[in-house]
């Protein structure tokens, strides 16, 4: 068996009176595999001489002697089985494993995933037991290769650190998201739903396409939240049906007010109820003209941030305290929206985003993209890249919060030139390449925005060809240094002549300054707090004169963990904000004033 085609696990598992869920968090046994024996030896008939992990949680700071590990280990978790599951339809759910899983239960392979930060799953109806005990094993690996995305191990990479990623971030690894047992009902189920929105005038109107398995012949819908439910019944044929319904006196899903419909779906046969599933819906639309991102027909201005999945000992596992922390912050902050940076992050972020009103550009890992390298291991890079994006399309498409997909960040020139003017000419088998990732995406979804994040010094047909132009820039740190004018005047000159050749509204995705915590001095100096808020400050103001800018992005929200090099103190890059337990530098508070400030 091999992976799982992403559109079969679309819906996120959910508990009600046809399904039933089982999470499996907790600790788990673990043991590494350095010499890559486990298979041959048969480790996933059981583990022996194991340690405990915990799971969800990376690997690499839970012990005192493996953070740089990346190389193979086995995961073994034993779960009972209720017995009444036994009539149903059992799917095994990981929530995300980095990078490379293979899976078996009692015994018995299930198959692989390949790729981070996105969850995959396997039916297990014929191979688990109900009634007893059931032995899960998970084999992982996170070497790191060019030909995989994020790419490390690069020949020629930009970056020399330790480990060897070709990104700025650690490659931590393991079981990052939860686990999960689940049922669906075996007669009948709701494979998908699709909801798309727009409105006229006040009224709301929902396109919503179901699609079943099994025997169920019709359904109904019932919209809650407005003055009175909706309700609308509907019949399949060739096991899907569209429903198109329209919401009077419409509450529309903005920034100020988030506002969320219940979406309740039942399919039957004849009159009994086979399936049931709910969702949360926003109804909004967002488009672009020339110079401005529009939610719901009105210009948006991006407040925000570049993150990371980073908490000290978690790595990249889920620590929901941190994620209820964060959302805390920026509505603190007087943020209204932050860039999956630099991979799609766990589910509740973006359940958090629909309910609290932020916007969300959801990237891929698709980060340090180089197109000089082996032709088979570019090739293999791509199909990863595409795969990503359908994963992360089923997964995220019904979030009201997710206004843009971006299908790269900072793809390098093979000399990089830290000048605007920038280096090499465009390598053309690039272009092919970054033209079929957005066809990919725009193929599956015509209702949202799309976007490249493009590096300082970088070609400008790469950033050209999305909707909104996103730009990564750094004048004043990594070029004209300790210079924070000279840096903003360069700043000034570029993206006037971006939008002169491109004419899209432009973000800039990121700019920032690394800062030291508690670093002081009276003239702003490289690496103090001085700096950072002088920095951050010079880039916003440039940005208010400009009307074709429809968002800043600082970079980063909090410090977070790196590979070692030189240009990282501690394995840490400190551009944060926020410090990496999220204590606000300077700059935090000067943000939450400009931000907050009514217009
Ligand atoms: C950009 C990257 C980001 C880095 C950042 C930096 O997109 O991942 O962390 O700059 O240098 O190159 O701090």
């Amino acid at each position: 068996m091999a992976q799982t085609d992403p559109k079969d696990i679309a819906l996120f598992p959910q508990q009600n009176q046809f399904r039933s869920l089982s999470d499996l968090s907790g600790i788990w046994d673990f043991k590494k595999d350095p010499k890559n024996l486990g298979i041959q030896e048969r480790w996933f008939e059981g583990l022996t001489h194991t340690r405990p992990i915990a799971v969800p949680g990376s690997w690499n700071e839970q012990f005192t002697d493996s953070r740089d590990y990346l190389d193979v280990v086995w995961y073994e978790t034993k779960t009972f089985v209720p017995q009444g599951w036994i009539s149903e339809e059992v799917w095994l759910r990981l929530g995300s494993v980095n990078y490379h899983a293979t899976v078996w239960v009692n015994g018995q392979r299930l198959g692989i995933h390949e790729g981070g930060h996105l969850p995959f799953a396997f039916e297990v109806s014929q191979v688990i037991k109900p009634g007893r005990k059931n032995t899960i094993i998970v084999r992982v690996e996170n070497e790191l290769k060019p030909s995989r995305v994020p790419t490390g191990n690069v020949p020629k990479g930009f970056l020399t650190n330790y480990p060897k990623a070709n990104f700025d971030f650690f490659p931590y690894a393991g079981i990052n998201r939860k686990v999960w047992l689940y049922t669906l009902p075996k007669k009948a189920k709701i494979k998908d739903i699709t909801v798309k929105t727009d409105f006229k005038n006040t009224v709301g109107k929902i396109s919503i396409e179901i699609e079943k398995i099994g025997t169920a012949k019709s359904g109904e819908i019932t919209l809650v939240g407005g003055s009175r439910p909706l309700t609308k019944s509907f019949k399949f044929s060739k096991g899907k049906a569209v429903v198109e319904i329209d919401v009077p006196n419409v509450e529309l899903w903005s920034l100020e007010n988030p506002f969320l419909y219940d979406l309740k779906v039942d399919i039957k046969d004849k009159q009994t109820v086979l399936d049931h599933y709910e969702l949360p819906v926003g109804i909004r639309t967002i488009s672009v003209n020339e110079k401005s991102i529009l939610l719901n027909g009105k210009p948006v201005f991006l407040k925000g941030f570049g993150k990371h999945e980073d908490f000290p000992i978690f790595g990249r596992g889920v620590a929901n305290p941190v994620i209820i922390k964060d959302y805390a912050l920026l509505k603190w902050i007087g943020a209204n929206s932050f860039r999956t940076s630099h991979y799609p992050y766990d589910e509740e972020y973006y359940r958090m985003a629909d309910r609290e009103g932020i916007l969300i550009i959801d990237e891929i890992p698709a980060v340090g993209l180089f197109f000089h390298g082996d032709q088979d291991d570019l090739a293999e890079r791509q199909r990863m890249c595409k795969q990503y994006l359908e994963e992360l399309y089923y997964r995220d498409k019904n979030h009201p919060s997710v206004v843009m997909w971006c299908v790269a960040n900072e793809p390098f020139p093979e000399k990089m030139n830290l000048s605007p003017e920038g280096g090499e000419p465009t390598d053309p088998n690039s272009i092919v390449a970054f033209k079929e990732l957005f066809d990919h995406i725009k193929a599956l979804d015509d209702t949202r925005l799309t976007t490249l994040v493009g590096v300082m010094g970088g070609p400008v047909e790469w950033i050209g060809l999305a909707d909104v132009v996103c730009i990564n820039r750094y004048w004043g740190w990594y070029a004209q240094s300790g210079e924070i004018d000279k840096g903003a005047a360069v700043l000034n000159q570029e993206i006037d002549g971006l939008y002169a050749a491109l004419k899209k509204p432009i973000i800039v995705s990121e700019f920032g300054v690394d800062t030291f915590p508690g670093m002081h001095a009276e003239q702003p100096e490289m690496f103090t707090e001085e700096y950072q808020k002088e920095f951050i400050k010079a880039y916003l103001d440039v940005a208010d004169t400009k009307d074709f800018v429809t968002g800043m992005h600082i970079w980063a929200f909090a410090d977070f963990k790196t590979s070692q090099g030189i240009i990282r103190f501690g394995g840490i890059n400190y551009k944060g904000v926020f410090t990496r337990d999220r204590k606000p530098k300077m700059a935090a508070h000067y943000l939450k004033k400009r931000w907050n400030k009514k217009e």
